[in-house]
């Protein structure tokens, strides 16, 4: 008897993936490189239920056994093993058969790798799979992209598989064509760098400035998650300031070293923005704030120079109100949070415009309601400003965020200026509001870089206050476009501005 679908790459993504599947009531063909991981696949699926998984120790066997046109789901390392694993199994797949990458991958190996699939007649998707361990088991945010003929053969699937969440149904959807599904899966993984930054923002301000204990840092942090910033991230950042430490001499939090680690999917998404002309300063901030991290011995040093002290020593130490910094904070933290998600929502839109991908935010916002790291109650707000207009030039201007923004704003300045006061970087909250500050007014000092770039520029070598008065009004805007020489016009009107 054949089974429904196969998945190769049983580490502990794929291990959970394929028991999420088989619990949901489709058989199930597993396979790794390595063959003790589908052994040990095969006992859990004993343990975890008699769940209908099938075990095969050769690529052969395993690829004969579904039922065609077979699908088969790769979760194994981004790059080179998913081209040496596509490799292995096509040979014995036939025409119409699909192979999906759940796995991080570049968006544009995606698109090299179903280029070359289609050519041998098989069909390709790039799946985003959001959640993690725990959320390939028990539900994730699925973001698959590519053949749609391919999609609609597994939607009756993943619908099942993905994170189900009453009123917006499962955390899946059909992304877009090529790449979108790693894309969409990348940025959200910008995204994510993002929260996380903020929110240790928040905990650093909370701390150092505010003096709170991680007792009472979990209470804030769980009262917070009963509001507006209801999330994963929240809710497990409550659950880290009560975890003791094993030995039982204090805290958890406190003797984890504060250096952060990373895989690559921030950086891409920081390259994109650079690559795309899209701003994207609070993402921007998260990543160069790993980055500062990693030098620990650097800063080490440096603390010396500057004999700053330990983390919760700060500069003009003052006392203040721990309730009502408590609430700016929630409110810096929200504000930020918004901008954030602009940038992330715009670097989306511009890609899906280069690349005629056509995606819908709204939607996207929907499927990351559920099972991904950023699951939150705010993506049902997001999801709704794309619902009232899918045009929005920027999440900023969608009334009712615009309305958040200004009722938190003063909240946010009050917490920005305490802390750059005291010597503590909120990189993260001081990157949202400039981003705010400069999106939000009609005039910016862009006319002095202009005027610059226009003063060493080549074409201001004759200055226009030397040509004859003739020149003068020949060369005012109006009448280059009227004789059509625009062109010219372009270099010469902010001089002549300027002037
Ligand atoms: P392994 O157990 O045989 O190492 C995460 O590392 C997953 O990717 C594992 O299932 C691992 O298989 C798989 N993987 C890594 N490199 C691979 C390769 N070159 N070919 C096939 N699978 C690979």
């Amino acid at each position: 008897k054949l089974t429904r679908i196969g998945l190769a790459g049983l580490a502990v993504m794929g291990q959970n993936l394929a028991l999420n599947i088989a619990e949901k009531g489709f058989p199930i063909s597993v396979y790794n490189r390595t063959t003790s991981k589908v052994d040990e696949t095969i006992e859990r699926a004993k343990a975890e239920g008699n769940l209908p998984v099938f075990g095969f120790h050769d690529p052969e066997s395993f690829v004969q056994s579904i039922q065609k046109p077979r699908v088969i789901i790769m979760l194994v390392k981004a790059g080179a093993p998913v081209d040496q694993t596509i490799k292995t199994l096509s040979a014995y797949m036939e025409k119409g058969d699909c192979i999906i990458d759940g796995g991080n991958e570049w968006y544009e190996n995606t698109e090299r790798r179903e280029k070359a699939m289609t050519e041998l007649g098989l069909l390709y998707l790039g799946m985003g799979v959001s959640g993690g361990e725990e959320g390939a088991r028990n539900g994730p945010s699925l973001m698959p992209g590519g053949s749609f003929e391919a999609y609609k053969y597994i939607e009756d699937i993943v619908l099942k598989v993905a994170a189900q969440v009453p009123d917006s149904g499962p955390c899946v959807t059909y992304i877009g064509k090529g790449g979108s599904g790693n894309f969409v899966k990348m940025i959200h993984n910008g995204i994510e760098y993002g929260d996380m930054q903020l929110i240790a923002e928040a905990y650093d301000v909370l701390k150092s400035v505010g003096k709170l204990s991680n007792e009472e840092l979990k209470n804030v942090f769980s009262e917070w998650n009963r509001g507006e910033l209801q999330s994963f991230l929240i809710e497990i950042t409550a659950d880290i300031f009560g975890i003791k430490d094993d030995k039982g001499d204090g805290y958890l939090v406190d003797k984890v070293l504060d250096k952060t680690g990373m895989k690559g999917t921030g950086k891409w998404t920081v390259q994109q923005a650079a690559e795309l002309s899209v701003a994207a300063p609070t993402i921007e901030a998260s990543l160069d704030s790993r980055f500062l991290s990693g030098l620990k011995e650097e800063r080490t040093e440096a603390a010396k120079v500057f004999k700053s002290g330990g983390f919760g020593d700060i500069l003009d130490d003052q006392v203040v109100d721990k309730e009502r910094l408590i609430d700016d904070v929630r409110q810096a933290l929200y504000a930020s949070k918004i901008c954030s998600y602009a940038q992330g929502m715009n670097l989306i839109r511009a890609k899906s415009i280069e690349k005629g991908w056509d995606l819908k935010l709204g939607e996207l916002a929907r499927i990351w309601k559920g099972g991904c790291i950023i699951r939150a109650i705010f993506l049902d707000r997001i999801k709704k400003a794309y619902d009232r207009n899918s045009d929005l030039a920027n999440l900023l201007v969608d009334p009712e965020f615009a309305k958040e923004i200004i009722d938190r704003q003063s909240a946010w300045r009050r917490v920005v200026c305490l802390a750059i006061n005291s010597g503590i970087s909120t990189p993260g909250m001081s990157a949202s509001l400039a981003y705010y500050d400069t999106y939000r007014r009609e005039r910016l000092p862009a006319n002095l870089v202009q005027a610059q770039r226009d003063y060493f520029g080549a074409h201001t070598l004759i200055s226009i206050s030397h040509l004859p008065p003739w020149y003068r009004l020949f060369s005012s805007p109006g009448i280059l476009r009227l004789v059509g020489l625009d062109a010219l016009s372009e270099s010469w009107i902010t001089t002549i501005n300027f002037n």
